[in-house]
C-alpha cells in the first residue's frame, strides 16, 4: 500500500510560480497552507495581498483575497477584521511593504491590537522593483540605489521590525524565523501556527518575521544566496520570540548560529 508523504496543502491552488529560483516566498506560502489546513481555517480566511513580489499571492491561496496598496495591507486587514470578526484574517508583507511605505499602518495596527496575523518576508531589498535599497539593507549590501553598498551614515541601520514592535506596551505575539535551511523551516512554522492560534483565540494582534532570499536582486546563485543570508543576516536578525501576549517565553529560539558545511564566499 503505498503511503503518502507530501502533498499539496488545500489552502494552496495548483498553480506554476511565478517567483525566481531560490526565492524563499514559496517556501512561505507553503508553511502559511499548511497551517491554515492543520488549523482548519481555510473556509473563512482571508489573505491581504501587497504590493511587491506577492502581489500575485492570490493565485496562491485558496482562500479568499483582498489586495491593498503598498503597505497598507494592515490597514485593510483591520478592517475586515473590524467587520468579521469571525474570519482569520492575514496581511502578508515585504520588507519595502512594511517597514518602508507602510511602516505607520503596521506599528499602530500592532499599537492598537487588531487581532490579525503579519506574514512579514524580509529579504533585505525591494525584490519587485528590481533591487532598490530597503530600510532592511544590510551594511555594505549593494543594491541598485546604492551600487557601492549600503552606507549607513547616510541611509541609517537596518530597521528591525520584530524588535521595534516588541517595545510596544499592547499584548502581542511577535517572532522572527527564517526559512533558508530545514531546519530553521520547521521552527519558522512553528511560529507561524502559533501567530495564528492567537488570533484563533482571540488573544491579540501576531507577527511572524521571516528573513528570506533574493538571489536575483542580490546577484547571488540560489545556494550561495542561502549562504549570504546566513553569514550577513542572521547575526544581525536574531531568531527569536520577542514578545508574547502573556510576557512568557521571550528567550531566543534554540536555533542560531550556522547550520551544516561552511559556506565559501
Ligand atoms: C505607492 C507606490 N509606491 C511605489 C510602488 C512601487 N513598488 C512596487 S513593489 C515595491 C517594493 C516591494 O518590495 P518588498 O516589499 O520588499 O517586497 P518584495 O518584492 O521584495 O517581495 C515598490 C517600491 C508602488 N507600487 N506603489
Amino acid at each position: 500500500m503505498p503511503e503518502t508523504v507530501f502533498s499539496r496543502p488545500e489552502a494552496l491552488q495548483q498553480v506554476t510560480t511565478h517567483y525566481c529560483p531560490g526565492c524563499t516566498h514559496g517556501v512561505i506560502h507553503r508553511l502559511v497552507g499548511e497551517v491554515v489546513d492543520e488549523l482548519g481555517l481555510r473556509e473563512r480566511t482571508v489573505g491581504i495581498a501587497p504590493v511587491g513580489c506577492s502581489v500575485l499571492a492570490y493565485n496562491y491561496f485558496a482562500t479568499d483575497f483582498h489586495e491593498a496598496s503598498h503597505g497598507r495591507a494592515p490597514a485593510v486587514a483591520t478592517g475586515v477584521k473590524r467587520a468579521r470578526p469571525d474570519l482569520i484574517v492575514f496581511a502578508y508583507q515585504g520588507d519595502g511593504d512594511l517597514a518602508s511605505i507602510g511602516m505607520a499602518e503596521i506599528m499602530h495596527c500592532a499599537n492598537r491590537g487588531e487581532k490579525v496575523t503579519v506574514v512579514f518576508v524580509n529579504n533585505a531589498i525591494y525584490g519587485m522593483t528590481g533591487g532598490q535599497m530597503a530600510p532592511t539593507t544590510m551594511p555594505g549590501q549593494i543594491a541598485t540605489t546604492c551600487p557601492l553598498g549600503r552606507d549607513v551614515s547616510l541611509a541609517g541601520w537596518p530597521i528591525r521590525m520584530a524588535e521595534l514592535i516588541s517595545t510596544l506596551r499592547t499584548p502581542a505575539f511577535v517572532a522572527r524565523a527564517s526559512v533558508h535551511a530545514p531546519l530553521y523551516t520547521v521552527n519558522a512554522k512553528a511560529m507561524l501556527k502559533r501567530a495564528f492560534q492567537y488570533q484563533v483565540e482571540g488573544t491579540c494582534f501576531s507577527i511572524v518575521e521571516i528573513l528570506s532570499t533574493c538571489p536575483t536582486n542580490w546577484g547571488l546563485p540560489p545556494a550561495e544566496a542561502t549562504a549570504w543570508l546566513e553569514d550577513n543576516m542572521l547575526p544581525y536578525y536574531p531568531l527569536g520570540v520577542f514578545k508574547t501576549p502573556g510576557g512568557e517565553d521571550r528567550a531566543p529560539l534554540p536555533l542560531g548560529g550556522r547550520i551544516g558545511a561552511s559556506h565559501a564566499k
